[in-house]
């Protein structure tokens, strides 16, 4: 099943200069990069962002870093890549993160975690559309995708 997934390098990601090494493997693996912005993220995207989250006692943590500097934020499309892009990210805390995933080969913090990726169908819609206008999303097919 073809799907669409939102994907962002977070601020550490960025101020590392792991943007490329982050979408490299990415692309690698056969996920066609459909949209992409880089921005600096308002207080109030960060909250719609992750409002599931607005109870948590790190929400407000969450969203000062996630504003505290530029984003690369991207979606992805290929076979089940709600499912791929998170088990390439690897676990929520990169020291349970296991090695070979995005997380566990580069981060070690919870909070400097390095990237976003949507966890269901549902996120991957709502994350979406409140990231990017339709407009922003490019629909083609690349010739190598016949052999991924
Ligand atoms: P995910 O990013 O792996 O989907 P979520 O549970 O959705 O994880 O949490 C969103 C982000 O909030 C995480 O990526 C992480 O940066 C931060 N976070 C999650 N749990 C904690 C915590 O217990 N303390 C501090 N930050 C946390």
């Amino acid at each position: 099943m073809v799907e669409r997934t939102f994907v962002m390098v977070k601020p550490d990601g960025v101020e590392r200069g792991l943007v490329g090494e982050i979408l490299t493997r990415f692309e690698r693996r056969g996920l066609r990069i459909v949209a992409g912005k880089f921005l600096r993220v308002s207080r109030e995207l960060a909250e719609r962002h992750y409002a599931e989250h607005r109870e948590k006692p790190f929400f407000e943590d969450l969203v000062s870093f996630i504003t505290s500097g530029p984003v690369f934020a991207f979606v992805l499309e290929g076979e089940d890549a709600i499912r791929v892009v998170r088990e390439m990210m690897g676990r929520t805390n990169p020291r349970d993160a296991a090695p070979g995933t995005i997380r566990g080969d580069y981060a070690l913090s919870i909070e400097k975690n390095l990237v976003h990726g949507s966890d269901s169908r549902e996120s991957a819609e709502r994350e979406i559309a409140l990231w990017f206008r339709p407009e922003e999303i490019v629909d083609y097919r690349r010739a190598v995708d016949a052999w991924i």
